[in-house]
């Protein structure tokens, strides 16, 4: 007979789960309870500026509103159909989708690793049927330091081995090149290749984007070869960089967009693989699937998101005050910062060793009520909401200050 549900402190929290949940993650010691836009709070009353949003899964911050609201009324109405009907949410979640990327069809999934699946899936097949690739002869071309996500397939491909080690075998059929090379991604892609598959600014590296027309020379590069250009915008996308997508600010449409995290809103998982309606349309009934695909519960609350960046205003916040977060950067560079980059509201910050590896200061920061997430080493992120007010900023700002003092 277990306990009855009491309300149990942090520390108990803590250590109940030591014992029964896999110890795949090392959290800061801090349990949320509930949370609100920016602010996250802990089991004893602890409220938190929260600098990670769910790895940038939370762009438009804890329970936001009209988020809610859709999920509400969804789940009074029907939560799951599976495709093997129809729901009344399905059309226009794909119609407003594809209009705000630009591109035609939609293939809903609920992951980010199942939408980065599924776009290998199809591009492979995209290659045997329409590029003349012959069978089981595609290759995929991916940078180093990516991150795509935890499958067994995805991780074939890592540079990271503590992602690999102890997982293998592996799948076959990936080249890896170094980022931000564009003689190293000519010398890779021959008539064997079915994509390209980047992300358009690395997240896990440690927020890493590349030099201004990398992804210009990706575009010309994949269409003069002939190969589908595919880019992972699961982190990257839906207003984090300023931009509905990281692709505009060079202007580039890639052939296939993934997308997933904030497509959510942080309520429900949805993913997607958005394409041109020759390369998604290789897909024919029985060939690819998913219970929770398309959900009408996901599809309601995914069509409330597309609604939120339809009007370009998290857009607009992420871009102007990404100029503040660039601003309090700067005046940290020889304070304990090394290096950083930013675009919109993301940054990877390279802290002084001297001063402390990237868990140190996310542990000295909790203590300021600010949590952020080490990538490796000394590097931090910086991702909040996009609905973050400038003051809320400064003060994380002022706490990352205050603790590399
Ligand atoms: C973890 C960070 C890691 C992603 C990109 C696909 C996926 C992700 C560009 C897979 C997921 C998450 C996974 C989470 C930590 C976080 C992450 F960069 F965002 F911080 F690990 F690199 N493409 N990123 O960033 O999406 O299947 O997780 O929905 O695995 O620890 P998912």
């Amino acid at each position: 007979m277990t306990a009855p549900v009491t309300t149990r402190s942090s520390a108990d929290l803590i250590r109940a789960e030591e014992p029964v949940v896999a110890h795949n993650y090392h959290p800061l010691p801090v349990v949320v309870a509930r949370a609100e836009g920016t602010w996250v709070e802990d089991v004893e009353g602890r409220r938190y500026l929260d600098m990670l949003a769910g790895y940038s899964a939370l762009n438009f911050g804890h329970r936001h509103p009209a988020l809610i609201e859709a999920a509400h009324r969804q789940l009074d109405r029907l939560t799951l159909t599976s495709r093997a009907f129809h729901n009344d949410r399905l059309a226009e979640f794909a119609e407003r989708l594809a209009a705000l990327t630009g591109l035609d069809m939609v293939l809903p999934m609920n992951t980010g690793a199942e939408a980065v699946e599924s776009g290998i899936k199809v591009a492979r097949k995209w290659a045997y049927e329409v590029k003349g690739v012959p069978a089981d002869k595609a290759t995929i071309v991916v940078a180093a330091e990516n991150f795509h996500g935890r499958t067994t397939t995805i991780v074939s491909f890592s540079t990271d081995e503590t992602a690999r080690q102890g997982f293998g075998p592996f799948t076959p059929g990936f080249r890896i090149v170094p980022y931000n090379d564009l003689a190293a991604l000519e010398a890779a892609v021959d008539e064997t290749t079915a994509a390209v598959l980047l992300e358009p600014i690395q997240g896990e590296a440690g927020v890493v984007i590349p030099d201004n027309g990398y992804l210009a020379g990706v575009r010309e590069l994949t269409r003069r070869k002939g190969c589908l250009f595919i880019a992972d915008e699961i982190q990257s996308g839906l207003g984090r960089t300023g931009r509905t997508l990281a692709v505009e600010h060079e202007g580039v449409v890639p052939d296939m967009l993934l997308l997933g995290k904030a497509l959510g809103g942080g309520i429900v998982p949805v993913s997607a693989v958005v394409a041109r309606r020759d390369v998604l349309g290789v897909l024919r009934p029985g060939e690819h699937g998913s219970t929770f695909g398309g959900n009408p519960l996901s599809a309601a609350v995914g069509t409330a998101v597309v609604e939120l960046l339809e009007t370009g205003e998290f857009q607009r916040r992420a871009a102007e005050l990404g100029v503040v977060l660039r601003g309090g950067l700067s005046a940290l560079l020889g304070k304990g910062v090394v290096g950083f980059r930013a675009r919109g509201l993301w940054a990877g910050v390279d802290i002084d060793p001297e001063v402390g590896t990237g868990r140190e200061i996310g542990e000295r920061l909790l203590r300021e009520g600010v949590l952020v997430k080490d990538t490796h080493g000394s590097t931090i992120r910086l991702a909040p909401p996009l609905t973050i007010t400038s003051e809320e900023l400064e003060a994380a700002l002022e706490a990352l200050q205050k603790v590399l003092a």
